[in-house]
């Protein structure tokens, strides 16, 4: 029968668990980019990180292919760490008896942020198209509304006498569309967990990696979180997992069963939170992607002093940001530049403007103005932001008459200021030693007091904004 409805899921009286959440994570999402342009490297141990090039000393890894992953490499492990386990290729001379043997070695390749943003502007393309609401989380993570696009519906020819997690639903017919239309038009694997909201989807979208497609169905929901150790429940870190197994905690089950009042003395609302998370019970709505609240482009330069580079470098970047604020309609009341000076100075300096204005040419002036100051100085990167942002219809196309020659140095009201910190190491560095400002994702609210963030957490499911820097 077609267009049945599965048992246990009599969605009618229930409209919450009508609805139909995608969660899509891109699989090895670096690494699969690098193989979406050296398709040689398929099926190779493969890693992406930094700190492997001769003088580094200092790096982690970013991502591993799977089959690295088999060697015992992850995310963030030092690299180091990742060559005992896992040599370089590089090294790897069959003429050398010393040298590691070319079946045990993997490929060592730095971050290309630049291009793995481009491949993600095409999964986000096609994400887009199949979405009635799409929240990007990061770089390669987003979740799907897809409510209005389909239903937990038994799919044409299927019986719904059979149990709900046998039945194939229209809605696992959407995902695996969805799926191969991001192979087809991107080129890289995702995997994607379908549930009735964003936190059994994120679980599922995790549960069978790599080219996962997972569907928890309505009614399925605890059944399938119970027996999942708690660190699989979104939110909890191996902070809170230790604090959990104190408690005899260690399954979703487990604290599906706990006392919620307990949880909260031990974790406060969180507790209650990952209590609700873990017996399947997630009201939010999947909301759009909020806006940023700055737009930003930097690039990273090898070591100069070259004011004619350091300047051509800041044109382009200018053009490019004001570019995406006019693409986004949006106007902007500060325009302010990065300069990094080698190892990790980082230096920004802001100006604020009388009034919003969308002004390419402003934003140029303004930036190669600010750019003065460090004339003579060697940069090994280089950005431009536009901020404080208004995003409100408006026709205010330039502000006539503003001096971009005035006040060089101006901190305005941005961070920074004159102050020359030490830009912040993370475990997710990009191959200049930079951060990446894409990737994080979010945890519930208060997570971070779990210590197990990177340093440039984000928060709120990817609520914070774009492109901007500490
Ligand atoms: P993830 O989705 O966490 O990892 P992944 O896509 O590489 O692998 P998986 O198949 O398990 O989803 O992160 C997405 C990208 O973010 C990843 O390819 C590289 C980057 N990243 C870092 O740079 N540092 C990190 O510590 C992590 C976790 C990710
Ligand atoms: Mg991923």
């Amino acid at each position: 029968m077609a267009g049945g409805t599965l048992p246990g899921t009599d969605a009618d009286d229930d409209a919450e668990s009508d609805r139909v959440v995608f969660h899509v994570d891109m699989d090895c999402f670096y690494a699969s980019c690098e193989r979406l342009r050296r398709p040689e490297l398929d099926g190779e141990p493969l890693v992406v990180g930094m700190g492997y090039e001769a003088g580094e000393t200092i790096g982690a890894v970013a991502t591993a292919s799977y089959e690295a992953r088999a060697f015992g490499v992850e995310s963030a492990m030092p690299i180091s760490e990742a060559l005992e386990l896992l040599p370089r290729r590089a090294n790897a001379d069959p003429d050398d008896p010393d040298a590691p043997d070319p079946g045990e070695a993997g490929r060592y390749l730095p971050v290309d942020l630049d291009f793995y943003k481009e491949v993600a502007g095409d999964v986000k393309a096609v994400l887009r198209d199949c979405a009635d609401v799409l929240r990007e989380v990061s770089v390669d993570e987003a979740y799907l509304d897809v409510t209005d696009r389909t239903a937990w519906d038994a799919a044409a020819g299927e019986s719904a006498a059979a149990g709900p997690a046998e039945v194939r639903t229209l809605a696992e017919g959407y995902a695996r569309h969805v799926k191969e239309r991001i192979e087809r038009e991107a080129g890289v694997p995702a995997s994607v967990g379908v549930a009735p909201n964003m936190s059994t989807a994120k679980v599922a979208s995790d549960a069978d990696k790599p080219d996962g497609l997972v569907v928890v169905p309505p009614g399925e929901v605890e059944p399938f979180l119970a027996p999942l150790p708690t660190a699989d429940i979104h939110g909890v870190g191996p902070v809170t997992e230790r604090t959990l197994a104190e408690l005899g905690i260690e399954t979703a089950g487990d604290l599906a069963a706990a006392d919620p009042d307990r949880l909260a003395d031990e974790l406060g609302d969180r507790g209650r939170e990952l209590y609700r998370r873990a017996r399947g019970e997630d009201d939010r709505e999947v909301t759009p992607t909020g806006l940023p609240k700055s737009l930003s482009r930097e690039s990273s330069l090898s070591a100069t002093a070259d004011e004619e580079r350091k300047r051509e470098t800041v044109r382009a970047l200018a053009a490019d940001v004001a570019r995406r604020a006019r693409e986004r309609g949006c106007l902007y009341r500060t325009i302010g530049i990065k300069a990094v000076e080698p190892p990790y100075e980082v230096n920004t300096r802001a100006r604020s403007l009388p009034g919003p204005v969308d002004d390419p040419d402003l934003v140029e002036s303004v930036a190669l103005d600010l750019l003065d100051e460090f004339d003579g100085d060697r940069v090994r990167k280089l950005g431009v932001r536009v901020s404080k942002l208004d995003f409100a219809e408006s026709d205010q196309a330039t502000l006539g008459g503003f001096d971009a020659g005035g006040g060089s140095g101006d901190a305005g009201d941005e961070p920074g200021g004159r102050d020359r910190g030490t830009e912040p190491r993370s475990a997710a560095t990009d191959g200049d030693g930079g951060k990446l400002t894409d990737w994080v994702d979010g945890e519930p609210d208060g997570a971070d007091a779990d210590g197990e963030t990177e340093t440039d957490r984000r928060t709120g499911d990817g609520q914070a904004s774009l492109g901007d820097w500490s």
